[in-house]
């Protein structure tokens, strides 16, 4: 994609299948900071692993809980963080699937 439309979403200024996979290793702990910095809310959903929300606008959560999804504000910044335990090729997406359709989705492998 040469252009990015009005209504494209990204991810970090790219739209699938633009998009930079995050490429792991099996073992590794992943973090994974989002930053939101559009006016709409984004339920950023992982296939193939769980993770937690370690942290909120940098401060650390007291007792993060096990998620596949979390539904990121605008203007939030949420740390989240998984251990690359199940191999194969994972979608990372916004769960609005209409941001999902207009590029917000990035791979994890
Ligand atoms: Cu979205």
């Amino acid at each position: 994609m040469d252009e990015i439309a009005y209504n494209t979403w990204t991810i970090n200024g790219k739209a699938y299948p633009d998009t930079e996979p995050l490429r792991v290793r099996y073992g590794d702990t992943v973090r994974v900071r989002i930053l939101n910095i559009s006016n709409g809310t984004h339920p950023m959903h992982l296939h193939g692993h769980d993770f937690k929300v370690v942290a909120g606008d940098g401060w650390p959560v007291a007792v993060p809980q096990v998620r596949n999804t979390v539904a990121v504000t605008p203007w939030e910044i949420l740390d989240i963080k998984f251990v690359a335990d199940n191999p194969g090729i994972w979608a990372f997406h916004c769960h609005e699937l209409h941001h999902a359709d207009q590029g917000m989705i990035t791979v994890v492998f």
